[in-house]
């Protein structure tokens, strides 16, 4: 009884005194919250964290001015074709193209006759519908007509005097002419396998020397030899006028 009546005076007195005996200090705690008892203790682990709370009941704010358009991204890569669509109705022009076409063609032969002209004039000759054309290079006379069949054309073969001539001044040197005996020898025909309805031969002419005399060639003075078509000689070839 003493001990409890007089514990606050010892407590204030004496800063570090402690409890001993367990039921006193509670004793004590019990009656005067200020007292500690014992040296603290160490901090305890954190509790467990609580569950979510509700939304608060505030005011939702204004929404705010659309931000700023950002940079425009990569270009993507290219589809797939499309399926091929039905095919659409005839158009409305073909009138105009066809006319369009014609006018061309006009065109064109205008641009062609011309060409022909200025050849005629400077290297060729025209006689009715055949034009005269040589390249001045000697060559077989299978390279003659190698050369004037790669220009869609032939080798030139004389119809009549006029056409004779138009050759002899176009060669201005001995020519192959597309005459020939070679399918039956003493047989000439052109290149077509036509019998000749003109010929203009040289006296004494064919002769077919040493038996190996197939072809023919118009001499400087207009008239026909025959002579060996591996012999070289001027090129005439023919085209049509
Ligand atoms: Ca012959
Ligand atoms: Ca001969």
């Amino acid at each position: 009884m003493f001990l409890f009546s007089s514990l606050p005076l010892v407590l204030l007195s004496v800063t570090t005194a402690s409890c001993t005996v367990k039921e006193i200090c509670e004793e004590v705690q019990k009656n005067y919250h200020v007292v500690a008892c014992g040296s603290p203790g160490m901090n305890g682990f954190p509790g467990a964290k609580g569950e979510k709370g509700e939304p608060g009941q505030g005011l939702r704010g204004l929404q705010g001015p659309p931000g700023k358009v950002g940079p425009p991204g990569t270009p993507g890569n290219p589809g797939l074709p499309g399926a091929k669509g039905p095919k659409g109705d005839p158009g409305e022009g073909s009138d105009y193209d066809s006319s369009l076409a014609a006018s061309e063609r006009q065109a064109l032969q205008s641009e062609l006759d011309r060409i022909k002209k200025w050849l005629t004039f400077s290297l060729g000759r025209k006689v009715g519908k055949k034009f005269f054309l040589s390249s001045g290079e000697k060559m077989t006379f299978k390279r003659v007509k190698a050369l004037c069949a790669k220009y869609q054309a032939t080798v030139a073969t004389p119809m009549n005097a006029e056409e004779n001539t138009a050759i002899q001044k176009v060669a201005k040197e001995e020519t192959f002419l597309g005459i020939t005996d070679e399918a039956t020898e003493g047989q000439f025909v052109d290149l077509t396998g036509k019998r000749l309805t003109y010929v203009n031969w040289n006296s004494g002419e064919p002769n077919d020397s040493d038996s190996a005399e197939d072809c023919v060639i118009l001499l400087k003075d207009g008239k026909w030899n025959d002579i060996s078509c591996s012999s070289s000689f001027v090129a005439v070839c023919e085209f049509p006028a």
